[in-house]
């Protein structure tokens, strides 16, 4: 099912006719008022009127999280700030949270994003939903409850944490979708057992929409399998709009259908910024081509995947970026080989006796002074009061899967069960301390 057929199942050559048109607009629009883009073309030796074709794009200098750091607050923003309705903000890490801000033009678009990714996971009017991503800065909470919303769902506005009463209002409202971390969905699930709730007889669920943090196929398996449900992946980040960027259709579960009428998609070589071809894997670069708050010419994501363009079964014709292996700033250098945290819990997830949670420690050796990996691993509850089972066999089987994934040896661990950490939001997972060299 479509929310907007009219755009999500244009023909190519209609959207890119559509695509050329916003964005010559917006290429004028920035060049003349705002001042960062002005001197960012200059340097570069371009000018909007340089825009022949959708492919002259790529003459065009890219953002940076950096520029906004350096524009904050509102020196990227294009509208007046008479015209803002909404500021959301990332915290980051480091220095400066970025602010995003919001025309009333802005949500309409996010609003319309989120109702196609909804409805593309399968959610009708017909439907109860609760929102159980953060509400406040983080664009998790309110993404997913003004596309609820626009497609008249009942949304609940649950918002993360109080897992016992997430768990009652799933079970007295017969609520039939969630929407929030891959990681809670995961604790909810131990949740779920302790309060020995029969997932099959209690609840209605039928759907769950996760993102804002990477998750694998084998993740994916444990969800559905856990809940009986069907697990949607959804992607975003806040400084292209918030959640509903892109998002798989129920139909076929492979590949997230970009939103391309708003939002251009490129794939680079993170190293030396050139072009790839659909299908290759790099760093994703968006443009917003009809936002007018806070637009963002080829801004750069960091985070990692592919582009599919071929036809999907459900009709949509925006093509789809594969599910993100991690952030280029995620990934792990560990003894110079390069190591993505969703490659070693792809390993974890095939085996039946992990419980879904683990932890990921980098340190440095105090003798060899070289970099030591530890990985800890929840055993699920049959696996742990099954004393027959040789644990230290089981340990030295993931240290091997492990090791022929990522091509270096590691330690592993093996915890009890509720030892590690669970997370309400985004997971944290890798704990690095490695000393800066
Ligand atoms: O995480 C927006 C969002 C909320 C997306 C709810 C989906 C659901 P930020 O906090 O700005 O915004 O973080 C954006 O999160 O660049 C990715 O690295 C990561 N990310 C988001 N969705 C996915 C996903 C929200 N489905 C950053 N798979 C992005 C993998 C994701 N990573």
């Amino acid at each position: 099912m479509q929310l907007q057929p009219e755009f999500e199942s244009m023909s190519r050559p209609e959207l890119q006719k559509l695509q050329f048109q916003r964005l010559q607009k917006l290429l004028e629009n920035v060049y003349e008022k705002v001042p960062f883009y002005r001197q960012s073309f200059d340097k570069h030796g371009v000018k909007p009127s340089d825009l022949k074709s959708l492919q002259d794009l790529q003459k065009f200098p890219f953002t940076y999280k950096q520029d906004l750091r350096d524009n904050y607050p509102f020196n990227l923003a294009l509208a007046d700030k008479k015209d803002f309705v909404r500021i959301h903000a990332s915290s980051g890490t480091t220095g400066k949270p970025t602010v995003m801000v919001y025309t009333q033009n802005d949500l309409q678009i996010w609003s319309d994003v989120m109702g196609r990714s909804l409805t593309g996971a399968g959610i009708t009017s017909n439907d109860i939903v609760q929102v159980a991503f953060g509400y406040g800065l983080f664009t998790g909470g309110l993404g997913a409850h003004c596309g609820g919303e626009r497609i008249n769902a009942a949304v609940i506005p649950a918002s993360g944490g109080n897992s016992k009463r997430q768990i009652t209002l799933l079970k007295d409202l017969g609520v039939n979708a969630i929407c929030c971390t891959p990681s809670y969905i995961l604790s909810l699930l131990d949740t779920a057992k302790e309060l020995n709730i029969d997932i099959h007889k209690d609840l209605k669920l039928r759907t769950g929409v996760f993102g804002a943090e990477p998750w694998g196929e084998e993740m994916r398996q444990k969800i559905e399998q856990g809940f009986n449900i069907k697990a949607i992946d959804i992607y975003g980040l806040s400084e292209i709009i918030g959640p509903g960027v892109a998002c798989e259709c129920r139909e076929a579960q492979h590949g997230m259908h970009v939103n391309e009428d708003h939002f251009l998609i490129e794939t680079i070589n993170p190293e030396t910024g050139e072009v790839l071809q659909p299908g290759e894997q790099g760093e994703i670069v968006f443009t917003t081509i009809s936002k007018t708050g806070m637009p963002l010419i080829r801004y750069r994501t960091r985070d990692i995947t592919r582009l599919i363009t071929e036809p999907c079964a459900c009709g949509r014709t925006f093509h789809r970026m594969q599910k993100v292996i991690g952030r280029s700033d995620d990934m792990l250098i560990i003894r110079g080989v390069n190591v993505f945290p969703t490659q070693i819990e792809s390993v974890l997830m095939q085996n039946k006796e992990v419980a879904p949670h683990y932890m990921i420690f980098v340190s440095t050796d105090e003798h060899s002074g070289m970099d030591k990996l530890e990985v800890q691993i929840e055993l699920n509850e049959e696996m742990f009061s099954d004393i027959t089972k040789n644990l230290q066999h089981l340990e030295s089987n993931y240290t091997k899967d492990i090791k022929d994934i990522i091509g270096i040896s590691c330690k592993v661990r093996l915890v009890e069960k509720n030892s590690l950490q669970r997370f309400e939001g985004k997971a944290q997972r890798v704990i690095d301390t490695r000393k800066k060299k």
